[in-house]
């Protein structure tokens, strides 16, 4: 049974749960720092005690979402290295490497963007779908050394997280044309690039992010225009190398219909036969991604298997949150 969570974890994990805090990276970043947090405050009697209190904190952000990799990737950075003691060498412990964690997270997002611009010529269009902080690094970096780009944006229904995207490229001088995403396929011809972000990527190189990519990938594919997809190392899944799959998180259906919508279609609030479904992700299949860029540099997908066993080779047995562990 977990012991009571402090509010530093509970507020950091009701933000994740309701997206407050999105983004795979900015997940990341936050699970990592609650931790950090949940250390700082510690007032644990034993090394013991402050080792459950740390599983425990664990435990509750992990339990928050369940697609994106980086969330349980950041949780294993901070606490596999867990060393000391005493409780003040833990907690010196687990601080630093939260505090590492996080560096590197804004370090690797910065590499990436820099070999993802290489892709990017002067005047190319891109077209972006949902929202992704590593998309965005490469095109930052592009602009910065000094190209000019143009993008068309997926509004990306449900919840409208391509608006988050137009509003970065706006501030960052990038002429934007939003769309719905119905309209995708018809405004593939004026762009040179599809570039999306990840929220997980599996060992055989399929690409899990917000519902709509794949669609959007099968249909560039038939137009011949590259899909790129920006993902730092932290969004590779470990478990995937062991044949498991990616859990697809459901959202509310109240993200789709609202409920005054529902009784004017259904008979009825309550109408049983009225079902209506939310996944948030979907799963691209290798064969029409034509990059992985990280910021290891650049892979076809069918090949990124080998830079997981590189990062992941050693990593097997339990987690280190499950209370098991002693
Ligand atoms: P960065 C988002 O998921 C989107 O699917 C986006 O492509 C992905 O995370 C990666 O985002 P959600 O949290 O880490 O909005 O590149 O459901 O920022």
């Amino acid at each position: 049974m977990d012991r009571d969570v402090h509010p530093a974890v509970a507020d950091a994990a009701e933000s994740i749960a309701s997206m407050e805090i999105r983004g795979a990276a900015a997940i990341a970043d936050a699970a990592a720092e609650a931790l950090g947090e949940r250390a700082a405050a510690s007032e644990a009697d034993s090394p013991a005690a402050f080792r459950a209190e740390m599983r425990a904190a664990a435990r509750r952000l992990h339990e928050t979402r369940p697609t994106a990799v980086s969330l349980p990737n950041a949780l294993r950075y901070v606490l596999r290295d867990m060393e000391g003691d005493t409780v003040e060498r833990l907690r010196r412990s687990v601080e630093s490497s939260a505090t590492e964690f996080r560096h590197q997270l804004d370090q690797a997002q910065d590499n990436l963007g820099q070999i993802g611009a290489n892709r990017l010529r002067d005047g190319d269009t891109i077209m972006t779908h949902c929202h992704s902080t590593d998309a965005l690094s490469c095109v930052r970096h592009a602009l910065d050394d000094g190209k000019e780009l143009t993008a068309v944006v997926k509004e990306t229904r449900p919840r409208e997280q391509g608006h988050i995207t137009a509003r970065h490229l706006r501030e960052l001088g990038v002429p934007v044309t939003l769309i719905v995403d119905n309209a995708a396929r018809r405004y593939l011809d004026d762009v040179d690039h599809v570039l999306v972000g990840a929220d997980s990527i599996a060992a055989d190189g399929s690409v899990i992010n917000k519902i709509g990519t794949s669609g959007l990938a099968v249909n560039a594919r038939e137009r011949g225009v590259p899909v790129v997809v920006a993902a730092q190392t932290l969004k590779l899944h470990p478990a995937t190398m062991t044949g498991h799959t990616v859990e697809i998180e459901m959202r509310d259906e109240s993200e789709v219909l609202a409920d005054d919508e529902r009784s004017d279609i259904g008979r009825g609030a309550d109408d049983p036969d009225l079902a209506v479904e939310n996944p948030a992700f979907d799963v691209t299949p290798p064969r029409h991604v034509d990059a992985i860029v990280t910021e290891r540099g650049q892979f076809p997908p069918e090949s990124i298997v080998t830079l997981m066993r590189e990062l992941f080779g050693d990593q097997h047995g339990e987690e280190p949150w499950e209370e098991t562990l002693q």
